[in-house]
């Protein structure tokens, strides 16, 4: 079914992306991986191009760059220009501040990288889809998309409006053969922590000690799930939670 599918997967070089890009090599997916640490896609595209057999192209790409983003997928080369799924997973939090207390700067980075850069990649990527009448756009979303907790009020409003995007994105798309499905995690052990707390790895263990989190292959899987359905099926979404964590105010602290 995904086999010689190209997949756009941004946000390849760590957590949820990375593992994306591993389940759809081992299906035998070409793989355009996306994100800004050029050394890290190298590294991961040798490693699937070697364990798995399959083509990679690598795009350092910043997805908050409008025009990056636009030069980026007009100047695919013709091999790769075809793209069937889009996978938008790059995305970040910074702090957990009360709302009037936060950092503007970092409230600008998720917006921007957040939201913004999956319309950005949307915008430069569904036009082809359309024009072939197949594709598929996978969104990464979250259950912070459909729940607040404290501190979280902009990435909580980030991910909110990527399950709108997503829900507009069907509806604009209706007609055509484009599917649209969004995979909303709970917890998953990856670097986001580590990047909401600015590098700080004894605040970024502690999210993850009271139970058993999600790994991001998990969510890998999922995503993968929701690619290789038939073409007349359409996992809108999926809601994906640790077994310990009810929602994201209620969890069992059962430790690890
Ligand atoms: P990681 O920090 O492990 O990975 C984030 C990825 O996003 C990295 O590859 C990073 O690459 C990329 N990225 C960040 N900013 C940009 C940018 N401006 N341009 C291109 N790539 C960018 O976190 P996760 O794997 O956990 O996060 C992936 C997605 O999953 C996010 O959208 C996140 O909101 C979502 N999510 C995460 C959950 C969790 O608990 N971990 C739960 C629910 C959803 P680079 O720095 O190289 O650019
Ligand atoms: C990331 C998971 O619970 O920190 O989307 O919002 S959470």
């Amino acid at each position: 079914m995904l086999k010689n599918k190209i997949a756009l997967i941004t946000g390849a070089s760590a957590g949820i992306g990375r593992a994306c890009a591993r389940v759809f090599a081992r299906e035998g997916s070409r793989l355009i991986l996306a994100a800004r640490r050029l050394n890290r896609l190298l590294e991961l595209s040798k490693e699937v191009s070697d364990e798995f057999g399959v083509d990679c192209h690598v795009l350092e790409l910043d997805v908050r760059d409008r025009e990056a983003v636009e030069a980026a997928i007009s100047g695919l080369p013709p091999a790769w220009k075809e793209i069937d799924i889009l996978v938008n997973n790059a995305g970040l939090s910074r702090g957990l501040d009360k709302v009037h207390e936060g950092e503007p700067s970092g409230y600008d980075e998720m917006i921007d990288t957040n939201l913004k850069g999956l319309l950005w990649m949307s915008r430069a990527v569904i036009p082809g889809m359309v024009k072939r009448d197949k594709g598929h756009v996978i969104n990464i979303g979250s259950i912070a998309g459909r729940q607040v907790y404290p501190g979280g009020s902009v990435y909580c409003a980030t991910k909110h409006a990527v399950r709108a995007v997503t829900e507009g994105m069907r509806l604009d798309l209706n007609g055509t053969r484009v599917r649209v499905s969004s995979v909303d995690p709970g917890m998953v052990e990856t670097e986001f922590s580590l990047v909401r707390f600015r590098g700080d790895k004894e605040r970024a263990g502690r999210v993850y000690r009271d139970f058993p989190p999600l790994e991001p292959e998990d969510v890998a899987e999922a995503v993968l799930f929701c690619a290789a359905r038939p073409p007349h099926v359409n996992v809108q979404e999926i809601l994906l939670m640790p077994t310990d964590q009810a929602s994201v105010h209620i969890s069992y602290k059962r430790g690890r």
